[in-house]
């Protein structure tokens, strides 16, 4: 141990004295943890507390990334990395008998995220950190995270996710900064001075306290602020109910409005207009704004520069009511007049766009709106009824129809700059689905395709791998993930193949062992680790690939000598708890898992296991060992993915369909170094209305046995189970395109095992597709939003 670690195991233990009582021998696993953490929030602080004062000194336009949802895992290890001391606090914990593998394991993750929305908004943290951009972010502190899925008889059981219980060491509450936050009541206008002033009265308010975690940038000792926002009610409770002896009615208050913080809503496929959710949203951007606007104010800045100094991005339409608040802000609160504040407002905000599927975008119903809002409403009434006049047609354009608010044309109207996050998902937006409005501002919309902060991704998860890349070419790409393209060089290098081979190897045992431990099944390490984890939808066709499997299984039957490398089908992944035919499909998997798993006429060559409860640091686990990643959405269906991205940066072949960033993976790899299949965007806009799925469930045996099998005993006693997946198919006439793609998924996966049985150039796909993940860092997608979007300044 050198003079550093041993400075550090005696601050370690130092710590555990002051910040828990404890000495080494009587602390819990709880004290080491907390006492660990505390610790290292000493290094994080300082920085800290640097970083905001360069950010005053220097003026320096500031962004605030507003999401409902962030998803950022655990923060332990990464804040270690982040700060280049992890080997030092490893080998100092060492020395104390103290795993920090374990310390790990025992954070809970902050799973304050559905999916690729709120993963996409942490990995946008820490890269805003790390190349320098003055960028925070504004969210929810939900007292209960995303659901915890178990598994019981092959069904999904949700759990709540108290991720609380053991208090939060990487958060600051900071009560002196609450925000009030108003809602019902009426609206009273009266002229002041000859001016129309809007009087909000009779309202019921709460307060808005937030909680900022610090954001750790990597090796550049800047620290940003990630600020969360819990509720508190204005009384604690109502002393007259109180002293009458009606306890319970005396807190209800209490209760009600503290509800707004309970939970992240666990719905990412349906909108569902509940007033709650809409209560949450209006919190969120209440608080966050401002809050902005106190700390604007206090530097002494000019209101009507506000845009120069602040950029304001919102993380679909979730956030949007941000631009109204601000025009209340700005107007009633500031005194400007309209047409100042719409231009900053406009000129502030930006909006992403994350999904075109239909039914998940939002709408309000207006009077319930109005009833809860009142104030907010009127502004939006404003902007619409201007807009209206402004523009000739706006059948589809408008904000307010039908008695609802759409939240998708209120962001565009509101807002200077609309991205999607892929280059077909843009297009789609551009030419399909919000091609009026592309007529109308074609200079707002540009696409930003999504990005992973490959230091979570690939130095943190995959330490190995890591490492052999560092020792290839360099460390370099630690900052500059560009550089990963050197490896190319190495694709024909059998030492390098070699390793790479003994690197998934490795990781593939380490996962056989944690399913062994958790599903109780034993897989071979040496078989094709075949992967899809991710939320469990119709379009992201988890049917297509267990479909696959049931033909396989079929077809092992019939030849029980068929030639195929062995392969182990794993998924992972949550239903919405609403979502009806999400949670059959989950029972599928486990039934067909159960009865592959268990039928000895399988000899082994193919396996099936679901990992319950998918979280961040599940996915950590399991993508290092993957071999094949299935990126299988309907065509025009994935906006995105960014799991994609992950696989393939550590060195898995990807096997997909054209769709989302799917296609820019294909084109940054070449087409051999990926499996691609299924129809394309133009076959499936053309497909439209001519298809018809029996043809090929009449005309193809192996479809229609798979078919069949879900209703006909074959996987099950109880012939009803899966019937509403069979006649969702074919009622629907394949809405997904699962038969259609069929017989070109069956040639694909073919396709993979002949690939996978020439090992050398399996691996050379390998070294290939990592070679060429650098561009899809968000580093560089962070980057590109900094200077064409935000025009602020970064490294
Ligand atoms: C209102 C309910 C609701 C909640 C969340 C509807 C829709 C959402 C999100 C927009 C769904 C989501 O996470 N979309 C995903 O965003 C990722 C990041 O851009 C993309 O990579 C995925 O393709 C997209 O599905």
């Amino acid at each position: 141990m050198n003079i550093i670690e041993n400075e550090f195991k005696q601050s370690y233990i130092r710590s555990l004295k002051i910040t828990r009582g404890k000495s080494l021998c009587n602390a819990t696993t709880l004290d080491k943890y907390l006492a660990l953490c505390n610790l290292i929030r000493e290094y994080i602080f300082e920085n800290w507390v640097k970083t905001n004062e360069i950010y005053e000194e220097n003026s320096e336009k500031q962004v605030y990334y507003f999401s409902m949802e962030f998803l950022m895992g655990k923060l332990l290890v990464s804040n270690l990395i982040n700060l280049g001391i992890k080997d030092i606090c490893e080998n100092a914990l060492k020395e104390l008998n103290i795993s920090l593998n374990e310390l790990e394991e025992f954070e809970d993750d902050m799973g304050l995220g559905n999916g690729g929305l709120g993963r996409l908004a942490a990995c946008f943290l820490d890269s805003m950190a790390s190349i320098d951009v003055p960028g925070h972010g504004i969210g929810i502190r939900y007292n209960y995270g995303f659901f915890k899925q178990k598994i019981v008889n092959g069904y999904q059981i949700e759990h709540p996710d108290y991720w609380l219980e053991k208090e939060n060491p990487w958060e600051v509450k900071r009560q002196d900064e609450a925000i009030r936050v108003k809602f019902y009541g009426n609206v009273k206008m009266e002229y002041k001075d000859n001016k129309l002033v809007f009087i909000h009265q009779d309202y019921e308010s709460v307060l808005a306290i937030p909680y900022d975690v610090p954001i750790v940038g990597y090796k550049n000792n800047k620290v940003n602020t990630l600020r969360l926002w819990s509720v508190k009610a204005e009384d604690e409770f109502d002393y007259h109910m109180f002293s009458r002896g009606e306890y319970h009615r005396a807190v209800e208050n209490k209760l009600n409005a503290e509800a707004i913080c309970n939970t992240l809503y666990p719905d990412d496929s349906h909108e569902k207009g509940k007033l709650l959710r809409l209560k949450q949203e209006y919190f969120l951007v209440c608080a966050g704004v401002k809050s902005i606007v106190n700390q604007y104010k206090k530097l002494g800045k000019d209101l009507t520069q506000f845009h120069k100094h602040i950029a304001i991005h919102i993380n679909d339409t979730h956030p949007s009511l941000a631009i109204p608040e601000l025009m209340r802000i700005l107007i009633d609160e500031e005194g400007l007049g309209w047409d100042q504040a719409w231009e900053i407002t406009k000129n502030t905000i930006s909006y992403t766009n994350h999904t075109i599927m239909s039914e998940a975008l939002e709408k309000w119903d207006i009077n319930l709106f109005k009833k809860l809002l009142p104030r907010i409403f009127m502004i939006i009434e404003e902007i619409d009824r201007r807009f209206r006049q402004e523009i000739k047609n706006t059948k589809n354009t408008s904000i307010i129809s039908d008695n609802n608010i759409k939240m998708a044309n209120l962001s565009i109207i509101g807002s200077h700059s609309v991205n999607g996050v892929a280059q077909l998902h843009t297009e789609i937006l551009k030419k399909k689905e919000l091609k009026d409005f592309y007529i109308i501002y074609p200079n707002k919309f540009n696409n930003k395709t999504n990005g992973i902060a490959h230091r979570r991704w690939l130095l943190k998860c995959n330490p190995l791998l890591a490492d052999l890349i560092s020792q290839t070419i360099g460390t370099e790409w630690i900052c500059d993930p560009i550089r990963l393209v050197d490896l190319a060089k190495f694709k024909k290098d059998s030492y390098i193949k070699e390793k790479l081979d003994l690197v998934k190897r490795n990781n593939k045992l380490n996962l056989s062992k944690l399913i062994s431990r958790k599903n109780s099944i034993n897989i071979d390490p040496d078989s094709i680790f075949d992967v899809q984890i991710k939320r469990i939808h119709e379009y992201k066709r988890q049917t297509l690939n267990i479909f696959n499997v049931i033909h396989l299984y079929n077809t092992i039957l019939e030849n029980p000598n068929l030639d195929i490398h062995p392969r182990t089908f794993i998924f992972s992944g949550k239903a919405a708890p609403g979502y009806f035919m999400a949670k059959k499909i989950i029972k599928l998997i486990n039934t067909v898992a159960d009865k592959i798993n268990n039928d000895k006429r399988v000899k082994d060559k193919i396996k099936v296991v679901f990992m319950e409860d998918y979280s961040v640091s599940l996915a950590e686990k399991i993508i290092p060992a993957c071999d094949v990643s299935e990126q299988i959405s309907t065509t025009t269906k994935e906006a995105s993915g960014t799991g994609n991205m992950k696989f393939m940066m550590n060195g898995a072949i990807t096997i997909a369909t054209l769709d989302g960033a799917n296609i820019e993976i294909a084109k940054a790899v070449g087409e051999d170094n990926i499996v691609l299949f299924g129809i394309r965007a133009k076959e499936f806009y053309d497909l439209q209305g001519s298809y018809n799925c029996l043809d090929i469930y009449n005309n193809d045996l192996r479809v229609k046995k798979v078919l069949d099998s879900l209703v006909n005993g074959f996987l099950t006693q109880d012939h009803l189970e899966f019937e509403p997946l069979y006649s969702s198919i074919i009622k629907n006439n394949d809405q997904y395109f699962i038969l259609k793609d069929f017989n070109s998924y069956i040639n694909a996966q073919n396709k993979i095992d002949k690939l996978y049985k020439n090992k050398d150039k399996w691996l050379e796909m390998a070294v290939v597709n990592i070679a060429h993940s650098g561009i899809f860092s968000s580093d560089n997608t962070i980057y590109e939003y900094a200077k064409e979007i935000w025009n602020v300044s970064c490294r």
